[in-house]
């Protein structure tokens, strides 16, 4: 018996070393990536026919086939150029397009306009940032928030709750089984980690669940954490017409919530938090609402208090009635109201007066887009219109993001913990711009719609489309970055490549190349053409798989957003299922647009 298992070992060890062995070998065949042949007549175009590239050569090759600027170009040129006498080879330049960093596919700085209002951008947006994991029994803590903030994101949730002793404040989700999170050390985590990685200005949305004294405690904290960080209109009680710019909010930390009512109703809600959720939820649920809807007495007077006057009842007024119970100080340092209007859909999408927020399930933007396009539009195109996940998705899933930003949604909120296509597409379209979480929306959804019905965007018939082209060259990297049985236990793997567009719904459409069996450095040199009526929402998901008898591996996937991608030959780097970057894993592609 135990003489089997001698053999048996011996037999295992041999096999591992063959196997080893044979990676081994295989590895080494990564240097015998070969340019390929566009590359190479390239190369022949800007050279004339030479084999060396001079350094003036190699300018006009970024310039004109790469899309680069003038800048960057002379920067390339003294990196290529470093150890050389002013002079490179093909294989040189095609070593430099594979590896470098510097040859990704977006611009790396920020571009667009910020001058705007904020209503004229899509934000990078949060939902319940402070969990760790599922909605119902994951906890809280400030380490999520620190993390999204640390990727660009510029919208933080907080939900806001009296700890169990009604004296104090906790980040907590509600009525579930999560731990709750202290208050303070969220805010001190926005303050130290909010403009790491933009300068642009970060916004907490407040879900708030609180009595008149712990909002007056709040505003306290939130004023001492942020000092001079805090921004908000003044306390001269005006209201905004016009959203700032994030130009002009640079490094600055802005408040959105619901103003707080100046009423009576205070005393009561102080002792009884349930009525206090219907009352101040995010939630805007008017596609259950009967007309005579008269759920409880809270929400009645809620509809009263939240008409159109309520938005111009100021706090300083209501200082000076002494028995009412108000918290002026919380009010004032909210500088986009969460204001709903009661009537109907076409009242609550009123333009007119104060700028506003408000925040919907991904159900109601759905339904009310149906047959309010137009006004939806309208609305987001000044005031700020939010999108949050439904309550169903309770493992953190994620909606598509496209259906918000298609009316113009600037914070289509997203849970950053949950896993999916849904957030590559999300940190896909932030990519843009720098990354700076701040990305101005394209002018068709600025223009002016006169009819009610005019602005359907499932349904936009073609101006003129463009064709955008991707060429995918070859993959290498994993070799590099992951253990060799990582993908198949007994040979190399076998990668494909799928290439898709994500965005308005007649430009969507799925390619994917042949299978490379057996291979760490597959060669596909497949082109693939797409002809796209609105380009400003198209997303590039690229993803390459293991393909398998069963379930085919993940292998890296990225989401780029096509307006910004430069011209030419890139190295595109890909991300892990989470959306961290692989170290060395970056197929070679092309992109054209004609
Ligand atoms: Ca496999
Ligand atoms: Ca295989
Ligand atoms: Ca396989």
């Amino acid at each position: 018996m135990g003489n089997n298992i001698a053999t048996y070992n011996k037999y295992k060890s041999l096999l591992f070393f063959i196997r080893k062995y044979k990676f081994t070998e295989l590895l080494l065949r990564a240097t015998e990536l070969l340019p390929p042949q566009d590359l190479k007549e390239a190369f022949s175009k800007f050279t004339g026919g030479g084999s060396y590239m001079s350094a003036e050569q190699l300018h006009g090759f970024l310039m004109e086939h790469q899309g680069q600027v003038r800048k960057t170009c002379q920067e390339t040129v003294n990196k290529v150029d470093q150890n050389r006498e002013h002079e490179i080879t093909l294989d040189e330049l095609f070593r430099f397009l594979l590896h470098d960093d510097s040859n990704a596919p977006l611009k790396a700085e920020v571009h667009h306009d910020m001058g705007a209002p904020l209503s004229h951008y899509f934000i990078y947006t949060g939902h319940n940032s402070y969990l760790t994991g599922n909605q119902l029994s994951s906890d809280c803590s400030e380490e999520p928030i620190i993390k999204a903030l640390k990727r660009g994101v510029r919208v933080i949730e907080l939900d806001l709750w009296p700890t169990y002793n009604k004296h104090d404040i906790k980040v907590d989700h509600g009525w579930t089984l999560a731990n709750p999170a202290s208050v303070i050390i969220c805010l001190e985590s926005i303050k130290e980690y909010g403009f790491v990685a933009s300068q642009y200005p970060v916004i907490i949305t407040i879900e708030d669940h609180l009595t008149t004294d712990l909002r007056a405690k709040f505003a306290e904290m939130a004023t001492q954490i942020f000092g001079e960080m805090l921004f908000y209109p003044g306390a001269d009680c005006s209201c905004l017409t016009e959203f700032p710019s994030p130009e002009s909010l640079k490094n600055r930390v802005i408040i959105s919530t619901k103003p707080p009512k100046e009423r009576f109703k205070s005393y009561r809600i102080k002792d009884n938090p349930m009525l206090n959720e219907s009352e101040s939820s995010e939630e805007e649920s008017w596609e259950n609402e009967s007309p005579d809807s008269n759920k409880n007495e809270v929400e009645t007077e809620d509809m009263n208090g939240s008409d159109h006057d309520e938005g111009n009842e100021s706090a300083c007024e209501c200082a000076r009635k002494p028995y009412q119970v108000c918290s002026p100080d919380y009010k004032h340092i909210i500088t986009i109201h969460n204001t709903k209007l009661k009537g109907c859909l076409k009242d609550k999408l009123k333009t007119d007066g104060e700028v506003r927020r408000l925040s919907w399930s991904e159900k109601t933007l759905e339904k009310a887009s149906e047959s309010h396009g137009t006004d939806i539009l309208r609305f987001t195109q000044k005031n700020i219109l939010r999108v949050y996940p439904s309550a169903m998705r309770v493992k953190s899933s994620n909606f598509k993001p496209n259906i918000g930003w298609m009316y113009g949604a600037q914070m289509v909120a997203c849970n950053m913990q949950g896993l999916g296509k849904s957030l590559w597409l999300m940190q896909g379209m932030f990519r843009a711009n720098g990354g700076c979480g701040y990305v101005k929306k394209p002018q068709f959804l600025m223009q002016k719609y006169h009819c009610d019905n005019e602005f359907d965007p499932t349904r936009i018939q073609s101006v003129k489309k463009k064709t955008f082209k991707v060429k995918v060259y070859m993959g290498h990297g994993w070799s590099s970055d992951l253990s060799p049985t990582h993908f198949d236990k007994c040979s190399p793997p076998d990668f494909y490549t799928k290439v898709c567009i994500v965005g308005m719904p007649d430009d969507v459409a799925k390619k994917k190349t042949k299978v490379m069996m057996d291979n760490w450095f597959p060669v596909w040199d497949e082109e693939f053409e797409f002809s796209l009526i609105v380009p400003e929402l198209a997303l590039l998901l690229i993803q390459v798989k293991d393909k398998d008898p069963g379930k085919d591996d993940f292998a890296g996937q990225t989401c780029l957003p096509v307006s910004e991608l430069k011209h030419g030959f890139h190295s595109v780097p890909l991300y892990n299922k989470k959306g961290e970057k692989f170290k060395s894993v970056k197929p070679l592609m092309q992109f054209q647009f004609e």
